[in-house]
């Protein structure tokens, strides 16, 4: 088939998969009588109102990677959504980040308030857990699920990550703690999405081991690619403030090896995270064009 037929045939499938994910959202998001209607808005207004549904893909690709319907991941995929939405609203307040736009919008807490947005985060963590285990079929399966996303989300992954990112003082040289931010406070995301996949299609331990090891050289190619798209980004384009990094002393990939090494870093990482995929044949063809199309990211 001509590249160009294949190319289309992955972005229709991606479009699909895409509207099964948002409705999926749209339910996960549906609040008995004890939500206060203003604390609903605002949830529904971090998770509904954009986004790639990067994680959510991953999840549901690497099910069908490992021979499972995608539809057997949608738990999987709403609860990891929830998770990275809480961490971008607990990461735009004043006391993180302090950012007032995201996703082309005003960040929770403007369109809302503080305590709102602190809220919102704490009620999209609970979500999640809970969509995560009562979705996934086979008590096994929805038990090692919860425990993977309570680690990645946990003090030792996410929440540490950014414990270290915010601390300028912590130790080890620049590019071995920026990796080290990085594997935690992007990875560790991106790691469990696949891996709530491959279970859900009850994938084998070996099958597991392959998409950890994608997930580790994505995760990182996303992550350079961000310090890209930041270093030389177009605010509208991206949806959030651009040229923070630099104007923070932030340490990011241009800055500590400039942006052509940064660009064969990403390029090289993409590779690895494709060769880990070869054994699974043609189902991973998804996995594999999602990886390449990192390497023109707009946004
Ligand atoms: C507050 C516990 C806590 C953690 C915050 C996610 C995060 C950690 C910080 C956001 C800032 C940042 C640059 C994180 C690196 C990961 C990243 C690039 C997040 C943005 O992910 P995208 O691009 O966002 O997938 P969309 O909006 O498309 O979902």
């Amino acid at each position: 088939m001509p590249p160009s037929d294949t190319q289309e045939l992955h972005d229709l499938h991606l479009h699909e998969l895409r509207g099964r994910v948002d409705r999926a959202l749209e339910e996960g998001l549906q609040f008995q009588a004890g939500c206060p209607e203003r604390l609903q808005q605002a949830i529904r207004y971090a998770v509904l109102g954009g986004g790639k549904r990067l994680r959510p893909l991953l999840a549901l690709l690497a099910c069908e990677a490992c021979g499972g319907p995608a539809d057997a991941a949608l738990p999987a995929a709403c609860a990891v959504e929830f998770v990275h939405a809480y961490s971008l609203v607990h990461d735009d307040l004043p006391a993180m980040d302090n950012d007032d736009l995201r996703r082309g919008q005003p960040t929770c807490h403007i369109a809302f308030d503080e305590a709102t947005a602190i809220l919102v985060g704490d009620a999209l963590l609970a979500r999640a857990f809970e969509i995560l285990a009562e979705g996934i079929k086979g008590a096994e399966s929805a038990a090692r699920s919860c425990a993977l996303l309570a680690r990645a989300a946990g003090a030792e992954q996410l929440v540490g990550g950014q414990a270290d990112d915010l601390d300028g003082n912590a130790s080890g040289s620049s590019l071995e703690r920026l990796q080290a931010i990085h594997r935690r406070k992007t990875g560790a995301m991106i790691q469990v999405s696949l891996a709530l996949g491959g279970i859900a299609a009850g994938a084998s331990d070996d099958q597991l081991a392959l998409l950890a090891q994608y997930g580790q050289n994505f995760g990182l190619a996303f992550q350079i690619t961000d310090d890209l798209l930041d270093a030389r980004g177009d605010a509208k384009r991206v949806g959030k403030r651009v040229g923070k990094d630099a104007d923070r002393g932030k340490l990011t990939y241009p800055y500590l090896v400039g942006i052509e090494e940064s660009e064969g870093e990403a390029r090289r990482c993409v590779e690895q995270a494709c060769a880990a995929l070869q054994p699974f044949g043609p189902a991973a063809a998804p996995l594999e064009q999602l990886a390449l199309s990192l390497l023109d990211r707009q946004n």
